[in-house]
C-alpha cells in the first residue's frame, strides 16, 4: 500500500530553532516519518516575506536544515528540502492566488497581527499572499495530512477551500488535506512571559531556549525562567502560566504525564524542580546541537543532500503543476 503524504514546514527565521519548534514540529515529524510519505521543508519563500539579509537568510536556511537532521529527520526517508529550490511552489501560488477573494485573504488573522508589528506600510503584498504560497506548498504534494500548531489551523482551513474551489471548477485535481492539530499543552511559552508563545525571531532571546545555543545558556535561562510566589510545583496554567509552562516542556520531553512529575516534586522547591528540567533539556539538546554543528563543518555535503533531495520534491511537485496548467489552459511549449 502507498503512504499517504504528509507535509510541513518552517521558517529559516533565526539562527536556531527553539524548543517549541521541537516538541511543537520536529518531534512530532521524528514519528510521523515511518508512517507517511513525508515532505519537510526550510520555507524560504516565506522567511522573505519579512525583510532580510542575504548571506544571514543563506547560512539559516543551512541551519535549518541541520536541526531538522540533527533532530532525527532523516533524508533517505523523508523528502527534506529547501521551497525555493522547487519553483512549482511559487509557480502554483499564483495561479491560487487568482482563485483567492481579496475579503478571503484579508481575513487571515496573522496578516492581521504581523501587518500590525511592522506597520500597514511596511507589510509587502508577499505577506498578504502567505497563507497562498502555503496553500500551494500543501496542494503540490498530494497532501493528505498536515501537522501544525494551531495558529496555522486558519491557513489549512483556506487551503482546504482552494483546493475544493479549483477541483469544482477544473475537475478533481487536488487532494483536500487535513490538518493535524496539536493540543494546547504542546504549544510552548516564553521562559520570561509565559502567556506568549515562544518564537525564535523573538526581540529579546532570554525566555527563548534555543537548539543551538551553548549548553551552559541553556542551563542558565532554565534556572531563571519566571515563576511564581506560591512554591508548588503544580499546573495551572491561568494562575501559574509559568510553573505550567516548565511542565509542559519536562512532560513532551520524557514522554511523562505532568501528575507524576507533579507528585515527584511535591513538598520540593521551585530550584530543585528547575535543576531538573535543566537536565532532560541538556540531556535531549546535547546530542542534537552536536550533531548539527557537526553537519555545519560541512556545508558542501549539507546542499549536496538537500539539492538530491529537491530534486525528488520536484518530480513529485511536477506532476501536479502540470495537471493544474492543463486544466487552467495554460498553453503547453510543444
Ligand atoms: N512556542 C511554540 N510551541 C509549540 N509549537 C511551536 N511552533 C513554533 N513555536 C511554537 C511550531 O513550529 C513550527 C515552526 O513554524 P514557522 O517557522 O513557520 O514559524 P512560527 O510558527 O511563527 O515559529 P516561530 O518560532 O514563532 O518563528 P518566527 O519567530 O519566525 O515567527 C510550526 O509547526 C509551529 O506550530
Amino acid at each position: 500500500m502507498t503512504k499517504a503524504r504528509l507535509f510541513s514546514g518552517m521558517q529559516p527565521s533565526a539562527d536556531s530553532l527553539q524548543i517549541g519548534n521541537y516538541i511543537g514540529a520536529l518531534m512530532q515529524w521524528r514519528d510521523m516519518q515511518d508512517a507517511y510519505d513525508a515532505f519537510f521543508a526550510v520555507v524560504d519563500l516565506h522567511a522573505i516575506t519579512v525583510p532580510q539579509d542575504a548571506a544571514q537568510l543563506r547560512d539559516k536556511t543551512r541551519r535549518t536544515a541541520a536541526q531538522y537532521i540533527a533532530a532525527g529527520i532523516e533524508p533517505d526517508k523523508s523528502t527534506l528540502y529547501v521551497q525555493s529550490q522547487v519553483p512549482a511552489h511559487a509557480e502554483l501560488a499564483w495561479i491560487l492566488s487568482t482563485l483567492t477573494g481579496f475579503g478571503e485573504a484579508q481575513r487571515m488573522t496573522q496578516f492581521k497581527d504581523k501587518s500590525q508589528r511592522y506597520g500597514a506600510d511596511s507589510s509587502s503584498v508577499g505577506l498578504f499572499t502567505y497563507p497562498v504560497l502555503m496553500a500551494a506548498d500543501i496542494l503540490l504534494y498530494q497532501t493528505k495530512v498536515v501537522p501544525v500548531g494551531d495558529d496555522q489551523k486558519q491557513h489549512v482551513e483556506l487551503t482546504r477551500t482552494l483546493a475544493e474551489r479549483f477541483n469544482s471548477r477544473f475537475g478533481e485535481t487536488f487532494q483536500v488535506p487535513d490538518p493535524v492539530i496539536q493540543k494546547e499543552t504542546a504549544r510552548i511559552y516564553d521562559l520570561q512571559a509565559p502567556t506568549s508563545k515562544m518564537s525564535k525571531s523573538a526581540e529579546s532571546q532570554a525566555g527563548v531556549l534555543y537548539l543551538l545555543d551553548d549548553i551552559n545558556v541553556t542551563a542558565k535561562k532554565i534556572m531563571r525562567a519566571v515563576t511564581d510566589n506560591d512554591g508548588t510545583v503544580r499546573y495551572d496554567r491561568e494562575a501559574k502560566p509559568g510553573v505550567a509552562n516548565l511542565l509542559t516542556i519536562y512532560a513532551a520531553l520524557t514522554g511523562r504525564t505532568v501528575e507524576s512529575i507533579e507528585d515527584e516534586y511535591a513538598g520540593r522547591g521551585y530550584g530543585d524542580f528547575k535543576k531538573g528540567l535543566r537536565d532532560v533539556v541538556v540531556a535531549e539538546f546535547e546530542p542534537v546541537r552536536a550533531r548539527a554543528l557537526e553537519l555545519l563543518e560541512d556545508p558542501a555535503e549539507l546542499d549536496r543532500a538537500l539539492a538530491q533531495n529537491a530534486d525528488r520534491a520536484s518530480e513529485a511537485a511536477e506532476e501536479t503543476l502540470a495537471a493544474v496548467y492543463e486544466r487552467v489552459g495554460l498553453l503547453r511549449r510543444g
